[in-house]
């Protein structure tokens, strides 16, 4: 890849604490501050995956990046975000202000201990792919969707 050449990333927020809708729009704000965000999926409300019970449903979205960021380089982009929405890491799949995963990176693969691209559960995962398959239907097809687990409810846009 040359140095100007951009690839197509995609980064899934989700808030179930705190004002979410607030949280999620500072972190959209946050990732088009480097001008390279290009779409901003539907807002979806969703039930919790893992963690506790009794903890709250999430907002979910997924945004579109045409960027020249390493996966590196937006892993520390959504921890900058997550540590910006003073989100304090207590229980393992516990309630959170902000959760911002890197969930592709063009074609790039990644098997690092704290980084590993392509998202390893996004494809279980219903939350990720109803907003996904709304910017990339290219990427996800119906039988995926249809596979996934988690109830979601699209609520419209941000
Ligand atoms: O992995 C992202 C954080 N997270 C979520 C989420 O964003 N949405 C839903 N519905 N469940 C979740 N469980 C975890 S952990």
């Amino acid at each position: 890849m040359s140095e100007t050449e951009l690839r197509r990333a995609f980064v899934g927020l989700g808030a179930n604490l705190g004002d979410r809708r607030a949280n999620l729009r500072d972190a959209v704000g946050g990732l088009g501050a480097e001008g390279d965000l290009v779409a901003v999926s539907p807002l979806y409300e969703t039930d919790p995956v893992g963690g506790p019970e009794d903890q709250g449903p999430y907002l979910n979205l997924v945004v579109e990046l045409a960027t020249a960021s390493t996966p590196r380089q937006l892993l520390e982009r959504c921890q900058r975000l997550e540590e910006a929405a003073q989100r304090v890491r207590t229980v393992r799949f516990g309630p959170r202000t902000l959760d911002a995963d890197v969930l592709l990176v063009g074609d790039l693969a990644v098997d690092e201990p704290d980084l590993i691209v392509p998202h390893p559960r996004m494809w279980e995962r219903r939350f990720v792919l109803a907003p996904l398959a709304d910017l990339a239907p290219d990427l996800v097809g119906p039988e995926q969707l249809i596979a996934s687990g988690g109830r979601v409810v699209r609520l419209g846009m941000l």
